[in-house]
């Protein structure tokens, strides 16, 4: 079981459901009690080989990669920590010759899929740590998934890793904008 980090949030989700989902209040109260606690609804999600690129001096945008696996079709939809101000969802892609980054709403994760979430690819943006993170640190974050109409909070930690850029392939679109 993943621990749940806003008791308050989670139980307004639940609540949304009972109210705003399929016609459960119809069923018998009983039968609508076990089925809210059976924790085989929530989507059970491994999250892997979590790991932050440590940042150069002053940088104040920081990669997040990790491998996510769900038993059933889910999506990220959130991510959070408290080591910084604010965590993104992007997505880096190949536009034409340039090599383009954007926001995503939702990083699906296909039921039995491990999506990676890498360099160059579908990753995590983390915005102005509040304390230098250097590599070996451990940073614990939360991430937000729903699956079945389903909102869980996953806790995690990732390690904050040293990465020398190579020298020949500077990564100038990695610069934010925005
Ligand atoms: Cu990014």
């Amino acid at each position: 079981m993943n621990s749940v980090m806003h008791p308050f949030l989670d139980m307004s989700a639940r609540k949304a459901d009972i109210f705003f989902g399929e016609p459960p209040m119809r069923m018998p109260a009983l039968l609508l009690a076990v089925l809210l606690a059976s924790p085989a609804l929530a989507a059970d999600i491994k999250v892997e080989n979590a790991w932050i690129r440590e940042p150069a001096p002053g940088q104040a945008v920081l990669g997040g990669f990790m491998d996510l696996t769900s038993n059933q079709d889910a999506s990220l939809v959130q991510a959070e920590s408290p080591a910084v101000a604010k965590i993104e969802l992007h997505e880096m892609k190949m536009q034409g010759d340039v090599m383009q980054m954007r926001e995503v709403k939702a990083i699906e994760l296909p039921k039995g899929k491990t999506v990676k979430l890498e360099p160059g690819g579908l990753h995590l943006m983390l915005f102005q740590p509040k304390k230098p993170l250097r590599a070996g640190d451990k940073v614990p974050f939360t991430l937000t998934v729903k699956s079945s109409g389903k909102i869980e909070k996953l806790n995690a930690t990732a390690e904050v890793r040293s990465m020398t850029p190579p020298v020949h392939a500077p990564m100038p679109s990695h610069a934010h904008a925005h």
